[in-house]
């Protein structure tokens, strides 16, 4: 039978919609979820995503790296912010992470009624097409956004897995968000960098002068991890399952 697919554009709309039985894949493209993609490629063991600063300090009581970002930069007296390239250095292979940062770890919080949560990037991109298929579950992708508003760089992932899953696979989709996230997709997918010029997380995060984190984190297929939540943790999807 087919599955539903829906793509919801903000976390303040995540209401509407019904996670219970559905795996929710959160996307936060500039640039958390694109960092946990990388740290688990870089062999992290566990990132546990909170919402405040205080959070995350107090997991590295427990031995945990502490990651916090606010205004696009590392929170100063944390180990780790949200560049990507943080995320590859040796310092982070098999240890635990505490994570906070404006939006994507807050969406995750949000999409925790799902019966699964995946973490979604163009990084893992066809990692993610191939394996949700195989799940035989509807499938919700929950933009971050920005505050609850929507963006165009979350926006532009979910078409793309959005036309992957309808052209490929059995999927089908109810609303309208997937239709324009597709089209949207269809409209920058080959310069998606240019087609994001004036976008407003790209203008924000222009003073820090992080042009080669967006451009890392808008390129697709560098890693097969599928980062996924069990409890309040996240793990790599890959590891648990040759355990
Ligand atoms: O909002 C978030 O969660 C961050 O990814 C924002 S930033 O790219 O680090 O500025």
């Amino acid at each position: 039978m087919k599955k539903n697919l829906d793509v919801c554009l903000t976390p303040a709309l995540f209401h509407l919609y019904d996670p219970a039985g559905s795996i929710v894949v959160v996307i936060d493209v500039l640039r958390a979820t694109s960092s946990i993609c990388v740290a688990f490629q870089h062999g992290v063991k566990s990132i546990v995503p909170v919402s405040t600063l205080e959070e995350s300090l107090a997991y590295r009581e427990k031995g945990f790296l502490a990651g916090a970002e606010r205004k696009g930069e590392m929170v100063e007296g944390f180990d780790l912010g949200n560049s990507p390239f943080s995320y590859m250095e040796p310092k982070v292979r098999d240890r635990n992470i505490a994570l906070t940062t404006t939006n994507g770890t807050r969406a995750i919080q949000v999409a925790k009624p799902a019966d699964q949560i995946v973490i979604g990037s163009f990084l893992n991109l066809e990692a993610l097409c191939q394996w949700l298929p195989t799940q035989n579950k509807n499938v919700i992708l929950l933009c971050s956004g920005w505050k609850n508003a929507f963006n165009l760089e979350d926006t532009l992932l979910a078409g793309a897995i959005t036309e992957q899953l309808m052209d490929q696979y059995q999927f089908t989709d109810h609303r309208d968000s997937a239709l324009a996230a597709a089209h949207l997709y269809q409209l920058a997918k080959d310069d998606l960098y240019g087609f994001l010029e004036k976008s407003s997380h790209r203008k924000r995060l222009e003073r820090l002068q992080i042009d080669d984190d967006i451009v890392y984190c808008l390129t697709p297929n560098q890693t097969d991890v599928i980062p996924v939540m069990v409890g309040d943790t996240i793990y790599n999807l890959n590891v648990l399952q040759s355990m």
